[in-house]
C-alpha cells in the first residue's frame, strides 16, 4: 500500500448506522405528517444533522423557525441514541476488524473521519476505538461533508498530508469532499459506482488490495 494513512468514513463503511438514523428520522417524519422513505434516507448519507433536517423538510408544507428546527433535530437524536445504546462489539464484521488489524500491521496510520457527532458513542459501544490513531468527527468541524474540513482534520490528527491519504467512502458527498481535500478516494457500497472515486470496492478486504 502507498499510502501511509487510511481515513475511514464510519456509518456505511464501519459500521451500519444507517438503519437506525433511517427509523428516528422517520419516526420524527411520521409524527410531523411528512413524507419520508429510503430513498430520501439515501440522501441523507454523510450529511450533517442539520442538512438531513432541511432535505426531509423539502417535503413538509409548513414553515418551521430556526428553534423548532433545533427542537427536531434533537427529538431525531435522542430517538437514534436509543437505538445506538443496543450495539455492542458484534455490530462490526470481523471482515472489517481483521483487515484493520492488517492494515496496522503494515504500519499504515487509521483515522475516523466521519460527520457524526455521535462517534465516540458507537466507537465505544463497538469497542473499536483501539484501531484508529486518530479520530475526526462532527464534534470537531463547522463544515458538513462534501466540505473536506473533516478529512483534512483527520490527515492533519495523523501527522500527514491529503496526498499520503487515503479516504473509504460509501457516499458520494464524501467522495466529493475527498476529491476537495486532495485526497485519494475509495468508494464502497452506494459510492463504489461512483466515476470520481479512485478505487470501487467491491468488500471491506478489498481495500488491502489496493497497492
Ligand atoms: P449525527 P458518516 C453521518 O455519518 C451519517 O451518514 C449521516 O446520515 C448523519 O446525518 C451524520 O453522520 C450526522 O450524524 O446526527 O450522529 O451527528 O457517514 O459521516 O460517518
Ligand atoms: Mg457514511
Amino acid at each position: 500500500m502507498k499510502f501511509k494513512g487510511v481515513i475511514f468514513d464510519l456509518d456505511g463503511v464501519i459500521c451500519f448506522t444507517d438503519k437506525y438514523h433511517y427509523k428516528a428520522w422517520k419516526t420524527l417524519a411520521d409524527r410531523l405528517g411528512i413524507y419520508f422513505d429510503e430513498q430520501i434516507n439515501d440522501r441523507l448519507r454523510g450529511v450533517s444533522r442539520m442538512a438531513s433536517l432541511e432535505i426531509i423538510l423539502e417535503k413538509s408544507e409548513k414553515h418551521y423557525s430556526e428553534e423548532e428546527k433545533l427542537r427536531f433535530a434533537e427529538e431525531k437524536n435522542l430517538i437514534y441514541r436509543q437505538l445506538l445504546a443496543e450495539m455492542s462489539p458484534a455490530d462490526i464484521s470481523n471482515e472489517v476488524r481483521e483487515t484493520l488489524t492488517r492494515l496496522r500491521g503494515m504500519g499504515v496510520k487509521l483515522a475516523i473521519g466521519s460527520s457524526s457527532k455521535n462517534t465516540p458513542l458507537i466507537l465505544n459501544k463497538t469497542q473499536t476505538a483501539e484501531y484508529f490513531d486518530a479520530v475526526s468527527d462532527g464534534n470537531n468541524i463547522t463544515r458538513s461533508k462534501p466540505d473536506p474540513e473533516v478529512f483534512l482534520k483527520a490527515a492533519e490528527f495523523l501527522g500527514l498530508t491529503s496526498a499520503e491519504c487515503l479516504v473509504i467512502e460509501d457516499a458520494y458527498s464524501g467522495i466529493d469532499a475527498g476529491v476537495a481535500g486532495g485526497f485519494s478516494t475509495a468508494g464502497i457500497g452506494p459510492a463504489s459506482k461512483y466515476e470520481k472515486a479512485n478505487y470501487h470496492l467491491k468488500s471491506f478486504a478489498d481495500i488491502l488490495s489496493i497497492e
